[in-house]
C-alpha cells in the first residue's frame, strides 16, 4: 500500500502477551496454555501478564493472582524472569533499530518509529512494518501487533485493536472514519473510570467527544476539555523522540554506619519514595513496577519488584510499594541495613487521565506539597510519615494543584536527602534498554548530604534533551487529578 507522499508515518509496535509469550517460547510445553506471569497461584501479588488463552477467562495483568487462580485454575502460573525479557526486548529493539533513527521506546515491549519518508530506502512505512513483524517473529520467535498512521496517538490505538499478530494501517485520509465509532474508553488515560464521566453526559464515542459541546465538556471533566475533543478528532503533533524512553527513576541512600531501626528505614523510604514520587510528577510519568534495592553489611544486595494495582506517581503509592516489599520479601530489619533505594518503572505510554480514586487522593495531597516546594523552595516542606495519611497535603492545600507538571526553570522540585547518608538519583534511559532500575545511579561522594540528579549519559548527544510535554499533553496530564 502507498503512503501519501510528504505525510507523516509513525509507527507504534507493541509485543503480544510479552512476558507470557516469552515464557511459552522459552518452554515449549506451555505453548497452547494459559500462563500466568507473577509468582505462585496462592502468592500476594498480582498478575504481570497473562497469554491470550488466560485472557479467555478473563485473566488480566495487574489482577490478584488469587483471582487469576479463580477465574483459571487450570493456568499454569510461573515467576516473573525480568532478566530475560529485557535480554528478549533488547534483541526487539536492536531490529526496530533497524528501521529508524527515530525509535521511542514506551516500556520493554513497546515503541513508536517515525517512518515519515522512508519509501525510497523501505519500500513505504507499510512495507516496513510488515518487515518489522517477519524479522521478530524469525528472530525472535515471537508476535507483535503494529499500528501505522500519521500520528502517534492514531497508532497506538491502531496496534491494539485487533491484538494479538496484528497489522492495522490507518492512512492520513481514513483517520476520521477510523476513530468515530470507537468507544471513548479505548483512549489512552480515559479507563473505565472517565468513560463512566463522559457516558454520563452522553459521550460514548470518539465521534461523540470530537463533536461535544466544548462548554458543557469543560464543565465534565475540566480545563483540558480542548485537548480530549482534538485527539479524538486525531489531532496530535507530538513528535517521535528517542529520549523521551526513559525506562526507570530511581533514588538510594547509603547509610555512613549500618542500620537496624526499623522506624529509621521506613523513614528512609518515606524520603526516597518522595524523590522519585516527586520526579515523576514533574515528569508527568505514571509507573506501574516498583523495585526496592536493599544493601546488607558487608555487600550482599537484592531487589525485589512489585507491580502496582493501578499505575501510580503519588509519593503514597510508592512507598506502599516499597514498604510492603520490605517487610515481606526482605528479611526487614533482622539485618543491619547499608543501602536502600527504590526505583519506579514500565511507565504508562500517556498518563492516566482518570487515576483510581485512591491514587487521585494520593496526587492531590502531593500537588499541594509540589507547588509549595515549587514556590519557595525544597526545604519548604519535608515529608515525615505522615505523608501517608495526608496531613502534609491538608495543611497546604489550594496552593495551586493541577496545572503546570514542570517545575519553572532554576526551581528544584528534588525533596531533600536524608541526613547523613549519602544519595544519588537516577534516570535510566532507553539506550540501556537492558539496564536494571538501579544500575545507572550515580554515587555522591560519601558524607556528602545534598542530592543530585544525574541523566545517563547516552550515545547520541541528541537523546539527552529532556522530553519536553507539549500543550495538550500537558493539558491531558492535568486532567482528573
Ligand atoms: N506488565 C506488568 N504489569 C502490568 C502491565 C504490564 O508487569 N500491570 C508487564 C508484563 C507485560 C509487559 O509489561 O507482558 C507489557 O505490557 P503490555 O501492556 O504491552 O501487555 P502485554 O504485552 O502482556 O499484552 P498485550 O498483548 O495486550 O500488549
Ligand atoms: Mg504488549
Amino acid at each position: 500500500m502507498e503512503w501519501p507522499a510528504g505525510e507523516r508515518a509513525v509507527l507504534h509496535v507493541d509485543m503480544d502477551a510479552f512476558y507470557a509469550s516469552v515464557e511459552q517460547r522459552d518452554r515449549p510445553e506451555l505453548r497452547g496454555l494459559p500462563v500466568v506471569v507473577g509468582g505462585p497461584k496462592d502468592a500476594r501479588g498480582v498478575v504481570s501478564a497473562a497469554s491470550y488463552e488466560a485472557r479467555a477467562f478473563g485473566v488480566r495483568s495487574a489482577m490478584p493472582l488469587r483471582t487469576a487462580a479463580r477465574l483459571c485454575p487450570r493456568a499454569v502460573f510461573v515467576p516473573v524472569r525480568m532478566d530475560r525479557y529485557l535480554e528478549v526486548s533488547r534483541g526487539v529493539f536492536a531490529i526496530l533499530d533497524r528501521f529508524s533513527p527515530l525509535v521511542e521506546a514506551l516500556s520493554v515491549d513497546e515503541a513508536f518509529l517515525d517512518l515519515t519518508g522512508c519509501e525510497r530506502l523501505l519500500g513505504g512505512p507499510v512495507a516496513a512494518a510488515r518487515a518489522i513483524r517477519d524479522a521478530v517473529r524469525a528472530e525472535c520467535g515471537l508476535t507483535c501487533s503494529v499500528g501505522v498512521a500519521p500520528n502517534k496517538f492514531v497508532a497506538k490505538i491502531a496496534s491494539d485493536l485487533e491484538k494479538p499478530d496484528a497489522l492495522v494501517v490507518v492512512p492520513p485520509g481514513a483517520v476520521t472514519a477510523f476513530l468515530a465509532p470507537l468507544p471513548v474508553e479505548r483512549m489512552w488515560g480515559v479507563g473505565p473510570r472517565g468513560g463512566g464521566t463522559l457516558r454520563a453526559i452522553g459521550i460514548r464515542t470518539f465521534a461523540d467527544l470530537a463533536a461535544a459541546d466544548p462548554a458543557r465538556l469543560r464543565r465534565a471533566v475540566g480545563a483540558h476539555a480542548g485537548a480530549l475533543a482534538a485527539l479524538a478528532r486525531g489531532s496530535d503533533a507530538r513528535p517521535v523522540v528517542p529520549d523521551s524512553s526513559r525506562k526507570s527513576v530511581g533514588a538510594e541512600t547509603t547509610f555512613p554506619e549500618d542500620v537496624s531501626d526499623p522506624d529509621a528505614l521506613r523513614e528512609t523510604l518515606v524520603l526516597l519514595a518522595d524523590r522519585v514520587g516527586t520526579r515523576l510528577r514533574r515528569d508527568g510519568l505514571d509507573a506501574r513496577c516498583v523495585t526496592l534495592k536493599v544493601r546488607y553489611a558487608p555487600f550482599r544486595t537484592i531487589t525485589r519488584r512489585a507491580t502496582l494495582e493501578a499505575p501510580a506517581s503519588s509519593t503514597g503509592a510508592l512507598l506502599g510499594a516499597a514498604w510492603r516489599l520490605f517487610r515481606e520479601r526482605t528479611p526487614g530489619a533482622r539485618e543491619p541495613v547499608r543501602l536502600l533505594g527504590i526505583a519506579a518503572s514500565d511507565f504508562l505510554a500517556q498518563p492516566l487521565l482518570f487515576a483510581p480514586r485512591e491514587e487521585a487522593r494520593a496526587r492531590r495531597v502531593d500537588d499541594a506539597v509540589d507547588a509549595v516546594r515549587r514556590r519557595f523552595g525544597t526545604a519548604a516542606l519535608g515529608r515525615g510519615s505522615v505523608v501517608a495519611s495526608g496531613a502534609v497535603g491538608r495543611a497546604k492545600r489550594g496552593s495551586g494543584s493541577g496545572g503546570a507538571r514542570r517545575a519553572p526553570s532554576g526551581a528544584s522540585p528534588e525533596p531533600p536527602c536524608p541526613r547523613n547518608a549519602s544519595s544519588s538519583s537516577s534516570v535510566s534511559s532507553a539506550p540501556s534498554r537492558a539496564s536494571s532500575p538501579f544500575s545507572s545511579s550515580c554515587s555522591v561522594p560519601s558524607g556528602g548530604p545534598t542530592c543530585r540528579a544525574s541523566r545517563r549519559p547516552s550515545s547520541a548527544s541528541s537523546r539527552s534533551r529532556p522530553r519536553r510535554w507539549s500543550a495538550a499533553e500537558r493539558a491531558a496530564r492535568s486532567a482528573g487529578r
